[in-house]
């Protein structure tokens, strides 16, 4: 049977649609006669959707059409897609003034109405293309997968046709057997109306494939709208460099979804696709991995493609990635300046020991701060973004303290006007340890819809439990009345101003405690 594969990356701010490219490679790598077109909704105005998803499906006439989904949660400090969701969210639970506390309201409905309309529009586009598609080959087949399906996989099952096939996780080793027409019983999938998502499915492990360069002169013939990411030069495009992630963050689902043993794509072959980008102008890229140095034991790895990029001449290239600042050495921070690391994100969530342990993080926050230092040594003299979510455990008045203190150390070393607090608060994920703490602590109950928005479930699913649930309520909206701009430094700031600063030392120091036992026992 003639296969004719369809990469429809459903509609997203302009982010690189890296997951269908990627896929679409590996296609042609393995069946270079299969005809195969990628089509991005990221890169069409919302009014034209439907038509030019309409157009894409009558001129190529699919017999598989492959959905990406990048993203469905939006709970963000930032201005998102239907306002700043966070603030919205915190007007309409904590504010005192009946003002702020309706406009919230509104703000929150605007919100839930414009989250309900993507969530249906997106299902809806998947109907209509699949049902388009089947004017031309009756036999047409819709596939749905990437990051926000990987999150909600149990839950969107529902709203799709009888036989789309829903995928967790990566989709390489999927999208093979779906070529060759094989069983799929053994894929990170289930198929609607068919079969029911495996209990644990997205605990199971990821095919071990070994990734190589992507093609792009290939990849530039499946996709006329390729140019549309080659003309901003300020955009990060994305380059993957290992999959996977050892860890175990209580709040964290990057592990599950890419599993915890760390695949690395051989240095040579990351530097062959940089240089296809490079060649076509990109000098900014963004390592995508869930981290670039998971653990002490990848530094060699990093350093290895560091070398590479250096020895490749590409000498004037900036990149961004999330970097666990634990896994540094003297040698690797100088190869990230030289390299032209201008932007990274340490995510240590807080800066009291004692929590980060209880958090389950594995960091070693002294360690942090010396690397830190390492790396201003070395030169680094850009954006560092650290990323903070409070009361997620056991949060109390002394560990706020201690993370000013750590913060406040972190921009003695970088400079105040470079290090920007990024202040989370966590968007409670399925399949997370800290889903089973609430589930313990009786804050959630078993059946409750993650993707639900109504005002009585979102509250919970942004986590902010009481007692200082409140406490930080009001702060926040303090922040966004003197300086909406600067939100993460007001925060610090009017934290610092009520409550003070710890010592350093008392930051850095985690006494074990009884308690914490009963915490860790959790999942
Ligand atoms: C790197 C990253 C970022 C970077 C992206 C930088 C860049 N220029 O590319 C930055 C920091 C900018 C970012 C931002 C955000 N991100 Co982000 N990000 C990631 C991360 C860590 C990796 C994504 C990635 O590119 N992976 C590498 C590529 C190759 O993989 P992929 O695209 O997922 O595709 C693979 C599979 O998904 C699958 N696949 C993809 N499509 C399909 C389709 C089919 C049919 C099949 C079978 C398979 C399949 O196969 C692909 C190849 O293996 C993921 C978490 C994770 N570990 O996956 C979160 C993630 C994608 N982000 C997420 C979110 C929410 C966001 C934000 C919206 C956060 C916010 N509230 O502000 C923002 C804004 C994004 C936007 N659209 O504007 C969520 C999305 C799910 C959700 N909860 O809704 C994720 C899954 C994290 C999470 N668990 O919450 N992000
Ligand atoms: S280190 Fe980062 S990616 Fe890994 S589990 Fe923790 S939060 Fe997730």
């Amino acid at each position: 049977m003639e296969n004719r594969v369809l990469y429809v990356r459903l509609p997203c701010n302009p982010i690189f649609p890296i997951g269908v490219v990627y896929l679409s490679d590996h296609i042609h790598k393995l069946f270079p006669d299969v005809e195969q077109r990628i089509f991005d909704l990221g890169a069409v105005p919302p009014l034209d959707y439907a038509k030019a998803l309409d157009a894409s499906v009558d001129e190529f006439q699919p017999t598989l059409l492959v959905f990406s989904w990048r993203d469905i949660q939006i709970y963000a400090p930032v201005g998102g897609r239907g306002g700043n969701p966070l603030q919205n969210a915190f007007e309409f639970y904590y504010a005192n003034n009946p003002l702020i506390k309706m406009r919230g309201a509104l703000g929150g409905l605007r919100l839930a109405v414009s989250y309900y309309t993507e969530l249906w529009r997106n299902l809806g586009l998947v109907k209509r293309g699949l049902h388009r598609a089947r004017k031309y080959r009756p036999e047409a087949r819709a596939v749905v997968g990437g990051g926000a399906v990987s999150v909600f996989y149990e839950q969107l099952g529902r709203s799709l046709p009888r036989g789309t096939v829903v995928s967790v996780g990566e989709g390489e080793a999927l999208l093979e057997k779906l070529i060759k027409g094989e069983d799929l019983a053994q894929e990170r999938c289930y198929v609607v109306g068919e079969t029911v998502p495996r209990d644990r499915l997205i605990h199971e492990k990821p095919a071990n494939i070994e990734k190589t360069a992507c093609n792009y002169q290939y990849i530039e013939t499946i996709w006329p709208e390729f140019s549309y990411y080659l003309q901003d030069l300020d955009f990060y495009i994305g380059v993957q460099t290992k999959r996977g992630c050892p860890h175990n963050c209580c709040y964290c689902i990057y592990t599950v979804i890419e599993g915890k043993q760390v695949r690395i794509n051989p240095a040579d072959e990351v530097v062959a696709e940089i240089r296809q980008l490079y060649d076509r102008g990109i000098r900014n890229f963004w390592f995508t991995d869930a981290q670039f140095i998971p653990a002490r034991k990848f530094i060699d790895d990093a350093v290895e493609l560091l070398q590479k990029i250096i020895a490749a001449g590409m000498t004037d290239i900036h990149w961004a990635a999330y970097i666990r600042a634990d896994n540094l050495t003297p040698e690797l921070c100088d190869l990230m300046v030289k390299t032209g690391m201008n932007y990274f994100e340490i995510g240590i969530t807080s800066g009291s020991q004692e929590l980060v342990r209880k958090m389950r993080m594995g960091y070693n926050l002294r360690v942090v701060l010396e690397n830190c230092r390492d790396l201003k040594a070395a030169g680094f003299n850009d954006l560092v973004s650290v990323n903070y979510s409070f009361n997620v455990m056991d949060e109390t008045f002394e560990t706020i303290r201690q993370t000013i203190a750590y913060h406040r150390e972190l921009e003695r070393i970088f400079g105040a006007d470079k290090v920007e607090p990024a202040i989370f608060f966590i968007g409670l994920q399925p399949h997370t340890i800290l889903e089973e703490y609430a589930f313990k602590q009786e804050i959630l109950q078993p059946g409750y819809d993650p993707m639900s928005l109504m005002p009585w479930t979102a509250r919970k699913l942004l986590w902010n439990p009481e007692p200082l649930g409140s406490f930080f309520g009001q702060i926040c909206l303090e922040a966004w009345q003197r300086n909406s701009n600067d939100f993460g430094r007001e925060v610090m700031a009017i934290l610092e101003e009520k409550l003070g600063c710890a010592d350093l030392e008392d930051a850095l120091s985690a006494p074990i405690e009884i308690k914490e036992k009963q915490l860790t026992s959790v999942g």
